[in-house]
């Protein structure tokens, strides 16, 4: 196992470094200090060939002016906060509206934006990262001062496990996710259209046309949302149903899982053969099949296009602290957040 830091670039006058974790089957992992970032996952294909299976760039410029959280750690409030606005004991929280009358990830400048202190990582079957920040308390309108550890690690099993944990001295609330974007055909040779995907989950949270949930779980039998069995994404996204409709021809969507560490997500590639399982301990993935990708930039030299990623973003139920009967996303003094979700790379046999 390797770990290599490297200076990556400058952000206002401050550096900002990678680390690139390898294995001994050529596995490797890139990920940058300017919000826990992950620059590149280069994994095999059926026939060995090394590639990168992660959208992002080779420059903090591009990653500050482009990037629609390519790679990025989300928070302290992954997702859409409806009105940017909250109630807590009482008390109303006015956050900053970044996406039309929305707050969402965390607000302008959040998490994805910060520069993380970095530890590197090094035990006997793993390397690794630890990232830190404090996010003082007022950061985008969010109270408490809280403390966030998330830790890169990976093995010999091509795993990457991604732990996240926080303290706060004030109960606030907090949901945190990678929004990583994957496409496994390698290197953006082509769309995730073709991609197969299986997700355990028999609802999902309808969203209006703000693509805020509605409060409505919707059963996803005989819909484009079922993935139970496994389908190429283009067989959900060609659909006219209205909720593939209303977030630009497309799943943007969150999926409660109704299965844990028991290979509850699965992305397949069959022309390269990578496949992906994602096994995790939170409620739900929010699954993105990037619609809204048509900015007017290169993604390593390919023209960004919609459908060139999917998101698996797994997290706690987006908006929950303004829907009383979603599973709450707060943290109280004392108390401790922590969850893991680990992405393992396989080849088809
Ligand atoms: C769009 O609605 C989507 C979000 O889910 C995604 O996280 C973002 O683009 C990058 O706003």
């Amino acid at each position: 196992m390797k770990i290599e830091k490297k200076v990556f670039g400058e952000l206002n006058g401050e550096k900002v470094y990678s680390f690139t974790l390898e294995n001994r089957n050529g596995m490797k992992v890139s990920c940058i200090t300017l919000g826990c970032i992950i620059t590149d996952v280069i994994v095999p294909d059926k026939n060995g060939k090394l590639e990168n299976v992660v959208l992002g760039f080779d420059n903090v410029e591009s990653y500050i002016k482009d990037s629609p959280y390519f790679g990025a750690v989300c928070g302290r409030v992954a997702g859409r906060i409806s009105n940017g606005q909250f109630e807590l004991d009482g008390q109303i929280y006015e956050l900053p509206k970044n996406d039309a009358n929305n707050h969402l990830h965390g607000g302008p400048e959040a998490f994805d934006k910060k520069l993380w202190d970095a530890q590197e990582i090094n035990v006997i079957d793993a390397v690794g990262v630890e990232f830190s920040y404090v996010s003082k308390d007022g950061e985008n309108g969010y109270p408490g001062n809280l403390s966030v550890r998330i830790t890169y690690t990976l093995n010999e099993q091509n795993e990457l496990s991604i732990t996240y944990h926080a303290t706060t001295d004030k109960k606030t609330i907090v949901n945190l996710t990678n929004h990583s974007y994957f496409n496994l055909s390698g290197d953006l040779k082509d769309d995730i259209l073709s991609h197969k995907l299986q997700v355990k989950s028999s609802e999902i949270l309808e969203l209006n046309a703000n693509v805020v949930p509605t409060g409505k779980f919707m059963n996803v039998t005989n819909s484009p949302f079922d993935f139970n069995t496994g389908k190429k994404i283009e067989e959900a996204i060609s659909s006219t149903h209205e909720q593939i409709q209303l977030v630009g021809q497309g799943v943007d969507h969150p999926f409660l899982l109704d299965d844990h560490q028991n290979e509850e997500i699965v992305l397949i590639d069959e022309k390269s053969g990578r496949k992906l399982i994602v096994e995790t301990d939170q409620q739900s993935v929010v699954i993105y099949t990037s619609n809204m990708l048509e900015e007017p930039f290169d993604i390593r030299g390919t023209k960004a296009r919609r459908y060139m990623g999917v998101c698996l973003e797994t997290q706690g139920l987006p908006d929950s602290i303004n829907h009383p009967k979603f599973s709450p996303c707060i943290l109280d003094t004392g108390e401790e957040y922590k969850t893991s979700t680990t992405y393992r790379f396989n080849v088809l046999k």
